[in-house]
């Protein structure tokens, strides 16, 4: 969360917003169409047409850098990726290492990109972003909606088209298995963070192991979330997943159990993690600094911590 949003297409700087008991409060996202296959949506999939806007630091956006890549739309879909610290002016673009500067419009802030697309817009500057180039606007600004038509609407451009992480006959078992993880999971870690009282604390975070406990049985059972093949419900996990020990576990207090202390949960985000092309995706000095820097009020000093040492690539035993 940055410390500012736009409204009516002005910066004003402000706290994010917690509800009258302190909890964290996270507001739907406004940019809602889709890219179709087809051209029913009046926004066709097409190469060379969409910009993905992302931070590698964000859990939401690297769900659609791994569906970006894992579909293979790397040189069909452009991408932007902003500097780690998230300042008074949200996020920004800058020649970090690893980020990419915005060129499409070269832009200072991802802020200006949403004024492109709406000069009155109002609400939070959140990534990821999918631009279409060719209408000048946002599509779309919900990671799990963009996810969903990288897999399914970009196949006659995609490099693999045959993978498919939300094949029919699994969809509603995908769905529910999405919503489920969403509240107490995905945004659990950032409810537990961000609360502003120690009930609205003690119950994110209680909430949030409870269902990693559950979800650890689960995976003693089956390979994947959703039974012996990988699907967008895995990626939706395994994002929170491979920040949980660095960054969660210290900063937003998530500290009942690190992730490899769970037999089944380590083991599978281990077997996530080398999946091929998935650890490109990854870039552990961006999630670190973002987190730790960005957010005065639970880091002052903005010390970023050195620990925990964890190797992903260490083998798995989940086959
Ligand atoms: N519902 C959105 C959430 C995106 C989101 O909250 N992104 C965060 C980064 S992790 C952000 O950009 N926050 C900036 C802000 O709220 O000011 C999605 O899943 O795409």
């Amino acid at each position: 969360m940055g410390t500012g949003m736009l409204v009516d297409g002005q910066w004003q700087t402000e706290a994010y917003q917690t509800d009258e008991k302190g909890g964290f409060k996270r507001n739907p996202t406004t940019f809602r169409d889709r890219v179709t296959a087809d051209n029913s949506s009046g926004f066709k999939a097409e190469a060379h047409r969409y910009h993905l806007y992302v931070s590698y630091a964000c859990p939401w956006a690297h769900r659609t850098l791994i569906l970006r890549q894992l579909k293979g739309l790397e040189d069909a879909i452009s991408l932007s990726v902003v500097d780690p610290y998230m300042g008074d002016k949200g996020w920004q673009f800058s020649e970090a290492s690893g980020a990419i500067p915005d060129l499409l419009f070269n832009a200072e802030y991802l802020q200006e990109v949403y004024v492109k697309a709406d000069s009155h817009y109002t609400g939070r500057v959140t990534v990821p972003i999918l631009w279409d180039k060719q209408k000048n606007t946002i599509v779309n600004n919900e990671s799990r909606e963009i996810i969903r038509m990288f897999d399914h609407e970009f196949n006659a451009i995609a490099k693999h088209p045959e993978v498919d992480f939300c094949p029919q006959e699994l969809k509603p078992q995908i769905e529910e298995t999405m919503d489920a993880i969403y509240n107490p999971i995905n945004n659990g870690v950032y409810r537990s963070g961000f609360a502003e009282s120690q009930e609205a604390y003690d119950e994110a975070v209680t909430e949030l192991f409870t269902q990693l406990d559950r979800w650890e049985k689960v995976l003693s059972q089956q390979r994947y979330l959703c039974g012996e093949v990988i699907t967008e419900a895995d990626w939706c996990m395994f994002t929170t997943l491979v920040r949980f020990d660095w960054v969660y576990y210290v900063h937003f207090k998530c500290n009942i159990r690190h992730i490899y202390e769970y037999p089944n949960l380590w083991n599978y985000l281990k077997d996530l993690y080398q999946q091929p092309g998935v650890k490109e995706t990854c870039n552990f000095d961006h999630i670190k600094q973002h987190y730790y820097r960005s957010h005065p009020f639970i880091n002052p000093s903005g010390i970023v911590p050195k620990g925990p040492e964890i190797n992903f690539d260490e083998a798995h035993n989940r086959s």
